[in-house]
């Protein structure tokens, strides 16, 4: 079926795009229009024309999986928009959905456009580690200016139809955009007036050209390790300089240059691997979801409070519930100052935050969580204290509501068979400050009812997380993979390295460039919490036997060093500032003494980052093995999601591709050669060897079927 094709209506030409799921720009796509386009220009009896879409959106961008072909080229694509831009007869866009990258571009190159007032329009190409390769950094800046292009294409973020309206991106709203483009454009044919080429347009705000440009190369040079910015200060200071054609070869070029980089691949690796985490093996898509309205969160602390946030910003109403009216009150406080801060920000109105407050009421009796269709059980990470919340919820609960628990690292399945229910029961491990980290960590029990989990999956979307799934272990997957990485920070601590140093390569774009490194993020989340997860583990029996195990944080949090909260962890705080903390280097220099280690006094960077990544990159590897995590993609937007990885380096597994498992592998097996592997935490993932020997890519890992 065609993807493109001229119908005719009244004595104009309809150019129907019709290739769903979003009407992308395919190479098919490409030469439907070329030869549709070609037809209408042949056709001197049709007055006008008319860009419209079939299906959910007008074109939201260009096949992003076309650009994994090295022979890709924006070329045709981009002679097509100079044939509509070229036209002598008037060409009216008829816009709906997210007009986004080529779709807006396609938009820019037509002589009017019409949105209906839902519509978001933007250029997000630099999400994807690229810039607008079919002109739009050319034609963008002629139609709303140079700032807001600027602003436009360095952030990403789309315009709503008002917004565009008022910047002059569209002409017109018209909720049926489609009737009012093809009245449009006899008009504009009756009229008979030259058509508006943007490529004509001088850029309204020409004259503050020198600041916006400034602002756009400040902003590349901030963020070296993205070179799509830099190619954003180019094509823009050509766009204000330079003739429309030469301006084109600037962003043909930067384009061209950017799609093969390291930063674009990784990026376009996570747009498809976000997409591909809401597909779950053994869910049947057409699973009915069960209804929820009532949300019920059990034990209001940081994250109950949190979690609290996102379900009623999401509509829902929502019943808290805690030991004590103080506790209670405590928690309500904690929720009201988060909406207050937000407010204070201009994120958000009073009317909302009041309306917010009002979808939640709370209380001290469990029995008030009986109409919930969801519960969310957020109290301690305490295995007896969660059983026995468990067992009571199992009682309480309505029949078909859902049992979730927030444990960071709790077997599930334990949880679930006290509720005396288990197909109801599934893990929600929200991230702190759960209202803001976009992951949503689904643990499926070993009896989670298809229904449940299908359930939870449709949730995520409602609350806007990305929701990855993960079976039952300790810790899940990001967690589990999180405890080999502070096992490694902790254990260098002993050996001689200081929470800075480790930091400090951690968060260097050089080396990877976390958002925070190990220390500085245990600080934030709570070493006390920290420490009784690992506590808990090593009591529940299934833990680590090594009496060394991260006897860092055991220690600092039997002293009270619990991080930022009480002002000393591995750093000690002013204010919110770390500072280096000779209690925590004593401490380190007294555990090598009893671990009987020889502490080195420079341990190289290069070994820091070796340690902490390539551990990680082994751990997800028997994730991946034991099938807790259900594709390699998953483990990578569990990290870029939830841990501050950066997306640019697409998430452990792509990276520890592009730094070739070969390589990993030899230095696994040195660290256990140098370091000892008494304990196994240098032993290699079966698979992760298998990959190596073969010269194979995790990322492209499959499970059999
Ligand atoms: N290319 C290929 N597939 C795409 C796609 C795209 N641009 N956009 C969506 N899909 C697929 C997606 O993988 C999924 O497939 C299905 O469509 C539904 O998507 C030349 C260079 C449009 C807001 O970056 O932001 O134009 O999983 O689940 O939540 O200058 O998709 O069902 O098999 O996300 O309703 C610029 C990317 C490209 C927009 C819809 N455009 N897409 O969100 O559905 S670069 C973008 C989105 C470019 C030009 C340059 C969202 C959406 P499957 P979905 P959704
Ligand atoms: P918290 O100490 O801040 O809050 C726990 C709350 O539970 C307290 O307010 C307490 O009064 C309440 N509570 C205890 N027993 C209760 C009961 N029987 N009924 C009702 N309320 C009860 O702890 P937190 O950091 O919010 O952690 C809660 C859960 O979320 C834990 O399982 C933790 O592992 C998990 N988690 C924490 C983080 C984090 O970064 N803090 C992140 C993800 C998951």
């Amino acid at each position: 079926m065609a993807k493109a094709e001229l119908l005719r209506e009244d004595g104009i030409g309809i150019l129907r795009i019709d290739n769903p799921p979003v009407n992308a720009i395919s190479p098919e796509l490409v030469a439907d229009l070329d030869r549709s386009l070609t037809e209408f220009e042949e056709d001197a009896g049709l007055k006008a024309l008319v860009i419209e879409c079939a299906g959910r959106t007008f074109v939201a961008g260009g096949d992003i999986a076309a650009f994994e072909d090295p022979q890709f080229s924006a070329a045709p694509y981009n002679r097509v928009l100079a044939r509509i831009e070229a036209c002598d007869r008037p060409v009216v866009a008829s816009l709906f959905g997210t007009v986004l990258g080529g779709g807006l571009e396609l938009a820019m190159a037509s002589h009017f456009r019409i949105a209906a007032s839902a519509t978001r329009l933007g250029l997000p190409e630099i999400t994807l580690g690229l810039i607008p390769g079919s002109l739009g950094t050319q034609r963008l800046p002629r139609l709303v200016g140079l700032e807001i292009a600027r602003d436009m294409i360095s952030k990403g973020k789309p315009l709503s139809a008002f917004g565009a309206l008022a910047a002059g991106l569209v002409d017109m709203l018209d909720d049926e955009p489609g009737r009012a483009a093809r009245s449009k454009a006899v008009e504009l044919a009756v009229q008979g007036m030259a058509p508006r080429r943007t490529r004509a347009l001088t850029p309204p705000d020409i004259d503050n050209a020198d600041a916006v440009l400034a602002g756009a190369r400040r902003a590349a040079k901030a963020k070296p390790w993205l070179p799509a910015l830099s190619a954003v200060a180019d094509c823009l200071e050509a766009a204000a300089r330079k003739s429309f054609p030469d301006g084109e070869a600037v962003e043909k070029r930067a384009f061209h240059d950017l799609i093969g980089t390291t930063q674009s691949r990784a990026m376009r690796h996570l747009f498809f691997a976000e997409r591909a985490a809401q597909k779950i093996p053994g869910l049947d898509r057409e699973t009915k979801p069960r209804p929820v309205e009532k949300v019920g969160i059990l034990g209001v602390g940081t994250m109950g409070g949190g979690i609290a946030m996102t379900f009623a910003n999401a509509g829902f109403q929502v019943t808290l519930v805690e030991t004590s009216s103080e506790a209670l009150v405590r928690g309500q406080a904690l929720i009201a100052d988060a909406y207050k801060a937000t407010q204070s920000r201009g994120l958000m109105s009073e009317e909302a935050v009041m309306a917010r407050l009002g979808a939640m009421n709370g209380s001290t009796e469990m029995s008030d969580l009986a109409d919930c269709d969801i519960v969310v059980e957020a109290v301690f990470e305490d295995m007896e204290l969660k059983l026995s919340v468990a067992r009571q919820l199992g009682e309480i609960c309505k029949p078909g509501a859902i049992i979730a628990t927030n444990t960071s690292t709790l077997n599930v399945n334990r949880i679930a068979a006290a509720t005396g229910r288990p197909g109801d029961v599934l893990g929600t491990h929200f991230f702190s400050p759960a209202n803001i980290m976009k992951l949503l960590e689904i643990v499926r029990g070993a009896d989670t009812e298809p229904d449940a989990l299908a359930t939870v999956m449709l949730l995520a979307r409602k609350i806007r997380k990305t929701a990855v799934v993960s079976g039952v272990c300790y810790g899940f997957i990001g967690n589990r993979m999180a405890e080999v990485y502070m096992r490694e920070s902790e254990a260098m601590q002993v050996e001689g390295a200081t929470p800075a140093q480790i930091d400090g390569i951690i968060e260097n774009p050089k080396y990877l460039g976390m958002a925070m490194g190990p220390s500085r993020m245990l600080d934030m989340a709570g070493v006390d919490v920290g420490a009784r997860t690992v506590i808990e583990w090593i009591k529940g029996g299934d833990g680590p036997q090594d009496p060394a195990y991260r006897a860092m944080c055991r220690n600092l949090y039997e002293s009270g060093q619990h991080g930022q909260k009480t002002g000393h962890g591995y750093y000690r705080y002013e204010g919110r500032n770390p500072v280096p903390s000779e209690e925590t280097a004593e401490l380190g220099r007294h555990l090598a003494r009893e671990q009987g280690i020889n502490r080195r006094d420079n341990i190289p960077d290069e070994e820091i980052f070796e340690r902490l990544l390539f551990a990680m990159a082994n751990e997800a590897a028997f994730i991946l093995e034991e099938g807790i995590a259900c594709r390699p993609g998953d483990v990578d937007i569990v990290w870029t999601a939830g841990y501050g990885f950066p997306a640019w380096r697409g998430g452990p597994v792509f990276m520890a591709d592009e730094i070739g498992l070969e390589k990993i592998v030899a230095r696994l097996d040195y660290y256990a050669a140098t370091l000892g592997n008494e304990h196994g935490y240098w032993t290699v993932s079966p698979l992760l060897r298998r990959l190596a020997e073969k010269g194979e890519r995790l990322s492209d890992w499959r499970r059999e079927a």
